[in-house]
């Protein structure tokens, strides 16, 4: 179904699921209204069932226009509206690669982002006073300083919805450290995960990039020392607007590039066990997920959505075709991935 454009989104600077989407609405040339959450323009639009950023405003079936959320299925919905600038690959064997790093950046890496954003003091600090001055810079410091104090004190209370904890932090800062690496290594090799143009899994690590690698203090030293490339990778991806890219771009699943591996091992080390460990602390009703994530122990509140993640990277995989399936298995073979399917 066509979508009437500008298209109008609700976000702020600095949710990582708002810059991937507005980098993938630049890179594809999708004309867009971007409005600032608690701005004055924001507070006339619908609200959403579950209040999350970034909020598209579009119809439902019936015509009327509703708050719409959930970066991933958006995404679709945009291929099948708008026509060119594809950032789903064309081969489905790599869809398929796409579909479940993507959902790594999304579930994982911003375990990564939230937990540094809010565990170290240094990077509390510079995002509890920056945050209320995007939707407003035109105010006094007293009054700001209230809310500084209210948005630090419940984002902080939100990190164990993440699973960030004494238990884990180490566990999620390793695994950051490894993925500055592996990702290093793949982009050395190859300006986008899957050739020379970008996918939604590139968008997807972009914005939990725009928060590690540029705005919190610890992890963006850490991306810095580790990896310059990395940090000028994610300025680039702001707005690949002028980018021209061809069908021929993609690569196929035969030839991939080599440093992908890399990035699909971290996957299977961090996001596979923490995805199958989920599931069945909520299918057997438990209060806890308890698990062995890269031989340490990790605990948090199960997190429901990240079920439904899973099913949908199952249901994803039971669809490919006998050969893409093939393709896709000889590709996880050995890097932990091949738990989930
Ligand atoms: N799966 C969703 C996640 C969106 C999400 O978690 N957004 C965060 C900020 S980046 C949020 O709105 N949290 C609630 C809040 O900040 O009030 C997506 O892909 O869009």
């Amino acid at each position: 179904m066509t979508l009437e454009t500008p298209l109008r989104m609700m976000g702020a600077p600095g949710s990582p699921y708002s810059r991937k989407m507005r980098a993938i609405l630049r890179y594809r040339r999708i004309p867009y209204l971007f409005i600032l959450q608690n701005s004055e323009e924001a507070a006339a639009l619908p609200a959403a069932k579950v209040g999350l950023l970034p909020t598209f405003y579009l119809p439902d079936d019936s015509g009327n226009v509703v708050a719409v959320t959930d970066s991933t299925p958006l995404i679709r919905r945009f291929e099948r509206a708008f026509e060119g600038r594809s950032v789903v690959p064309a081969d489905p064997a790599v869809t398929f690669l796409d579909e479940l790093i993507e959902d790594f950046a999304d579930e994982w890496l911003t375990k990564c982002m939230f937990h540094y954003r809010w565990y170290h003091e240094a990077d509390a600090t510079k995002a509890r006073r920056v945050l209320p001055h995007w939707a407003r810079v035109d105010v006094s410091d007293e009054k700001i300083a209230p809310i500084q104090k209210m948005i630090g004190e419940r984002q902080i209370e939100r990190l164990r919805v993440v699973g960030s904890n004494d238990t884990t932090a180490p566990v999620i800062e390793e695994s950051y450290v490894r993925f500055v690496r592996a990702f290093d290594a793949a982009l050395a090799d190859s300006r986008f995960l899957f050739g020379r143009r970008p996918a939604s899994a590139d968008f997807a690590l972009y914005g939990q990039l725009t928060c590690l690698a540029l705005f919190d203090p610890t992890p963006a030293a850490l991306t810095l020392e580790t990896s310059a490339r990395i940090l000028a990778w994610t300025e680039a991806m702001e707005d690949l607007s002028g980018m021209e890219v061809v069908e021929a771009d993609w690569r196929a699943a035969g030839e991939l590039p080599s440093g992908l591996r890399g990035v699909l091992e971290l996957v299977g080390a961090y996001h596979a066990p923490f995805l199958l460990a989920n599931a069945e602390a909520i299918e057997q009703g438990r209060e806890q997920v308890e698990a062995e994530i890269d031989g340490r122990s990790w605990v948090q509140k199960p997190f429901p959505y990240q079920k439904k993640c899973l099913g949908w990277l199952r249901e994803s995989h039971a669809s490919l075709d006998s050969s893409a399936r093939a393709t896709v298995d000889g590709l996880l073979e050995g890097t932990g991935c091949e738990a989930l399917f």
